[in-house]
C-alpha cells in the first residue's frame, strides 16, 4: 500500500464526506423510514415523456446530441431557459447571460474556485445548503454564518458583521443565500430583506448568489419576485436547475450573470469537465419546448403540497412540548427546533434503533454551532412512511429527554 498522507495536496484535508450522501444509506436499510436525503419523490419523474423525447432527440439529432459541445452550453437549451427566466422570474436577460452546468453543485464548486482563496470570506445563511460549504471549504477561505428567522436572512446583524469586516480588514467577495424555500429551513427571504441585502452587496462591493432550485415548487403564499430580477448593476449571480422540476439524473443546472462573470465560469468549467452532458441538454431543452415541463410542474406541486400537509398535521398532533419547526410555503424541507439540550447528533443513534432517520441540525452551520435541530425532507416518502416516521420522531424525543 503506497502512503498517500505526503502526497496529497494541503486542500484534501478540507474535504469531508457528505452527511447527506453518508445517511442516504439508511434510505436503504430495512425498517428504517429516512427523512434525511434530499430525494426528489421518484414517482413525479415524467419517465413516459422523457422517453419520447429521447427518441426525438436521438433520431433528429443524434449526431450532434451525442458530440461534446460548447462550454457554454446547447444553444437551444440557453434559449429556452433564458426565455424562461424572463417570463417566470422577471429576469432581464438573453441566452448570453446563461451558462449550462453540470448541476448547480457544479456552478457551488466552481464559485469556490473563481472567488475563494485564504484571507477572503464567504458569507453564508446559518444553517445553509451543506454541500455548499462543501464545496466551498477546500478553496481556503474562511466561511461565515449570519442567522436568519422566519423572514430569512436577518440582514440587519450582516450589515452589523459587515462593517466589522471592513474594519478588520476582511474581504468578502460574495454573500450566498438560498432565498426561497430554504435547504435546509424551508424558510422564504421577505422582499424587503431581498432589498436590504442588494442594498448592502451595493455598500461593501460583494456579489449577491441567488441559489433558487426550489422556487417553482410553491403550494400557498405569494410569489416574491427574484434578487436577480431586483438587480441593479449585475451584482447577482443566479443557480437554477432541472433537478427538483424535472429529474436530478440529467444532472443539468445554469448560472444566469453578467457577460463577464459568465465568461469566469465558462473557463473555469472548461479545466473541470469541458461541457455538460450534451444528450441531457438536448433532452431538457426539448422538455421545456414542447411544455412537458410546464405540464408536469403542476404535478409535482400536488403531490408535495399534501406531503407538507400532512407531515405539519403530523408534527402538530405528535410532538412534545417544547418542540417547533418552520411551516414552509414550498419546497421539500421543514426544520425542526428540539428542546433546548436535546443534542440532535447525540439523539442519532436512537432514533435509528426507533427506525427513524433525519439530517443533524449542525451539520448545515459552518462552525456547527448549533446543536438542537434538525432537518426534515417531506417530498421523499410515501404517506404512510410520513405518518409512522413523525410519530417515531416524536417517541425518540421523548425518550430522550
Ligand atoms: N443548491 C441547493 C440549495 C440544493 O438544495 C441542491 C440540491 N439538493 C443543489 C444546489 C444541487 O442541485 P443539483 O442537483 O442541480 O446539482
Ligand atoms: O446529495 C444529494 O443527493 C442531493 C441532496 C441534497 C440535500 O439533501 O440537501
Amino acid at each position: 500500500m503506497v502512503d498517500i498522507s505526503r502526497l496529497l495536496s494541503r486542500r484534501t484535508g478540507r474535504m469531508k464526506a457528505s452527511e447527506i450522501r453518508e445517511l442516504l444509506k439508511y434510505a436503504s436499510v430495512p425498517g428504517v423510514i429516512s427523512f434525511g436525503g434530499g430525494l426528489p419523490n421518484p414517482e413525479t419523474f415524467p419517465v413516459d415523456g422523457l422517453v419520447e423525447i429521447t427518441e426525438k432527440v436521438l433520431r433528429e439529432r443524434g449526431k450532434s446530441a451525442l458530440q461534446y459541445g460548447t462550454t457554454e452550453g446547447v444553444d437551444s437549451l440557453r434559449d429556452a431557459i433564458a426565455r424562461r427566466m424572463r417570463d417566470k422570474k422577471g429576469m432581464d436577460i438573453t441566452k448570453d447571460n446563461v451558462i449550462i452546468m453540470s448541476g448547480s453543485q457544479q456552478a457551488l464548486d466552481l464559485l469556490g474556485k473563481l472567488f475563494l482563496e485564504p484571507g477572503k470570506t464567504a458569507i453564508v445563511e446559518a444553517p445553509t445548503y451543506l454541500a455548499a460549504l462543501s464545496a466551498f471549504r477546500p478553496y481556503e477561505g474562511e466561511i461565515i454564518g449570519v442567522e436568519m428567522d422566519e423572514n430569512g436572512l436577518k440582514t440587519d446583524i450582516l450589515e452589523e458583521k459587515m462593517k466589522k469586516f471592513r474594519n478588520e480588514g476582511k474581504f468578502v467577495p460574495f454573500i450566498y443565500t438560498i432565498p426561497t424555500f430554504q435547504n435546509p429551513s424551508g424558510v422564504t427571504m421577505s422582499l424587503d430583506r431581498r432589498k436590504h441585502l442588494l442594498e448592502i452587496a451595493e455598500d461593501f462591493g460583494a456579489l449577491v448568489i441567488e441559489d433558487d432550485p426550489y422556487g417553482e415548487l410553491r403550494y400557498s403564499g405569494e410569489d416574491i419576485p427574484t434578487l436577480k430580477s431586483l438587480d441593479r448593476d449585475g451584482r447577482v449571480i443566479y443557480f437554477g436547475t432541472v433537478s427538483k422540476i424535472l429529474a436530478p439524473g440529467l444532472r443539468t443546472g445554469w448560472v444566469i450573470a453578467d457577460k463577464e462573470i459568465a465568461w469566469k465560469f465558462v473557463i473555469a468549467k472548461q479545466a473541470t469537465d469541458l461541457c455538460t452532458n450534451t444528450l441531457s441538454q438536448h433532452i431538457i431543452a426539448e422538455a421545456f419546448d414542447s411544455g412537458l415541463v410546464d405540464s408536469h410542474i403542476p404535478e409535482i406541486r400536488k403531490m408535495y403540497s399534501h406531503k407538507r400537509d400532512l407531515m405539519l398535521d403530523m408534527l402538530e398532533d405528535k410532538m412534545p412540548e417544547g418542540t417547533t419547526w418552520t411551516k414552509p410555503e414550498g419546497g421539500m424541507f421543514l426544520w425542526v427546533w428540539t428542546p433546548e439540550g436535546v443534542d440532535t447528533m447525540k439523539m442519532f443513534p436512537k432514533a435509528i434503533e426507533n427506525g427513524i432517520a433525519y439530517v443533524v441540525g449542525e451539520a448545515f452551520y459552518p462552525d456547527r454551532s448549533v446543536k438542537n435541530a434538525m432537518r426534515l425532507n417531506f417530498t421523499y416518502s410515501s404517506d404512510e412512511e410520513i405518518k409512522e416516521g413523525v410519530g417515531r420522531l416524536a417517541k425518540t424525543i421523548r425518550e430522550f429527554m
